[in-house]
C-alpha cells in the first residue's frame, strides 16, 4: 500500500483510462446483463450504504426486499411466497440445492440436472458434495424427461429444470418434470434466472412456475431482464420452512437468525430492482420483452436469409446459429457445441441487429 495518499484527480484519471478498456454494451451480443435502467442507478445511489445483512438497521430497505420477493412471487403465481434477494442465479441455485439436501438427508445424495444446465450447478454440487447426474437433451435442446425418470433413485434429493436456457433460450418440459417430482417425491427447482422475467410477459409461453404443484423453488434474476444494477437475483420458495431450514444463529445482529448465504448484502441494488418493476409495471415489461422477441425474430430471419440456420427455435430472446465465423468488432459467444449464440437484451437495438446482419452479409462476399 502506498504511504502517502494519491490525489483524487490522479486516481480518477487512471480509472477513466481503465474504464475505456471495458466494452460498452453497444456491440455486445453475448451478455445476459444489460445497461441498468436509469431509475435503478438513481435508487442504488439513494440506498448506497444500506446493508441487508443486518436488516434491523435498515428496516425500510428490508421491507422493500420483502415487497420485491412478493411481487416476483405474484408474477410467478404464488401468494405468500418466501424468498430473498441473492447475488444472482448462482447463489440462488446453490441455496435451492442446500434446501433440498436438508430436506432429504441421505447417504449419497444426487441431483438430476439437464445437460443444458448453467455451470452454477456444477459449483453447487461441488460445494455441497452432491453427485450431479446430467440428463441428455431430447434432440431439441430440452431435457429428456423419460431419461430423467431413469436417473432418479432413492438418493435423489432434487430435480432441476430450466426455463430459458443460457445457450439456446428454450424451456424444459417443466409440466412433466413437476408431475415426476410429485410422483417421486423430490424437490423440483426451476432455474428461471433468465426466463423468469421474460416468459410471464409473453402470450402462449409454457407454464413453468408455482402454478405447477410440483415446483418447489424458482431462481429469477432482476439483474438480467429486470434491468436492475448488479447484483440482484431472487430465490423464491413455496414454503417458508424450506428457507428456514437454512437458518443459522446470528446472536449479535439485529435479527437472531439468517438463512442467506452471503452475510453483508447490498440493499441499494435490491431497492432499485423493485423500483424498476413499479415504474414499468406489467405493461412496460410486456413492451420491452416484445421488442426483444421481435428483434430476436429479425435476427433469426436475417441469419437464415444468409444461410445460417437457427439451431433450435427459441422461446426467449436467446438464439444460436450454425455460423462458424464472427464479423469483426462484434462480441458474440459460442455454445459448448460451438454454435454462435446471441442474446437480444434491451440494449441490443433494431439498428444494432441490422448492422450486425449487414456485417454478416459482408462476411459472405
Ligand atoms: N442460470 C441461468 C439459466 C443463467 O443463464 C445464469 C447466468 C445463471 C443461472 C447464473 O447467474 P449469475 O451469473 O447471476 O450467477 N447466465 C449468463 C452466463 O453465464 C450470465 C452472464 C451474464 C454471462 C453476462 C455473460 C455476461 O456478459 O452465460
Amino acid at each position: 500500500m502506498r504511504t502517502a495518499g494519491c490525489p483524487e484527480e490522479k486516481i480518477l484519471s487512471f480509472l477513466s483510462s481503465q474504464k475505456a478498456k471495458d466494452r460498452c454494451y453497444r456491440k455486445v451480443l453475448s451478455s445476459m446483463c444489460t445497461l441498468p435502467h436509469p431509475l435503478a442507478v438513481k435508487v442504488q445511489e439513494m440506498f448506497i450504504e444500506s446493508n441487508l445483512g443486518d436488516p434491523g438497521l435498515f428496516q425500510g430497505t428490508a421491507e422493500i426486499e420483502t415487497l420485491l420477493t412478493e411481487e416476483l412471487g405474484s408474477l410467478l403465481h404464488l401468494s405468500g411466497v418466501c424468498g430473498y434477494a441473492t447475488s444472482g442465479g448462482t447463489e440462488s441455485n446453490i441455496q435451492a440445492l442446500r434446501i433440498a439436501r436438508k430436506a432429504k438427508p441421505v447417504a449419497s445424495p444426487n441431483v438430476v440436472v439437464p445437460e443444458s444446465a448453467h455451470f452454477s450447478f456444477e459449483k453447487a454440487c461441488d460445494l455441497l458434495g452432491l453427485e450431479m447426474r446430467t440428463v441428455p437433451s431430447d434432440g431439441r435442446y430440452r431435457m429428456d424427461v423419460d431419461a430423467a425418470e431413469r436417473f432418479i433413485d432413492d438418493q435423489t434429493i432434487a430435480l432441476v429444470g430450466i426455463a430459458g436456457t443460457t445457450e439456446y433460450g428454450v424451456v424444459d418440459p417443466i409440466e412433466r418434470l413437476a408431475e415426476l417430482a410429485l410422483e417421486r417425491q423430490v424437490h423440483l427447482h426451476v432455474d428461471a434466472a433468465f426466463g423468469g422475467l421474460v416468459l410471464p410477459f409473453l402470450e402462449d409461453a409454457p407454464v413453468f412456475d408455482f402454478r405447477l404443484d410440483g415446483v418447489a423453488s424458482i431462481s429469477v434474476d432482476p439483474h438480467k431482464m429486470g434491468m436492475s444494477t448488479i447484483p440482484v437475483g431472487c430465490l423464491l420458495t413455496r414454503e417458508e420452512s424450506m428457507l428456514c431450514a437454512l437458518n443459522v444463529d446470528t446472536p449479535y445482529l439485529t435479527v437472531k437468525k439468517e438463512f442467506t448465504l452471503a452475510g453483508t448484502r447490498p440493499g441499494g441494488a435490491v431497492v432499485g430492482a423493485w423500483a424498476v418493476l413499479q415504474l414499468l409495471g406489467r405493461d412496460g415489461f410486456t413492451r420491452i420483452v416484445r421488442e426483444c422477441m421481435d428483434r430476436t425474430r429479425l435476427l433469426i430471419d436475417g441469419m437464415e436469409g444468409y444461410g445460417y440456420p437457427v439451431v433450435v427455435e427459441p422461446e426467449v430472446n436467446v438464439a444460436a446459429f450454425e455460423c462458424p465465423n464472427t464479423p469483426e468488432g462484434w462480441q458474440v459467444s459460442r455454445t459448448r457445441d460451438g454454435h454462435m449464440r446471441i442474446v437480444c437484451m434491451p440494449h441490443v437495438s433494431t439498428q444494432a441487429i441490422e448492422n450486425f446482419l449487414h456485417d454478416i452479409g459482408e462476411m459472405n462476399v
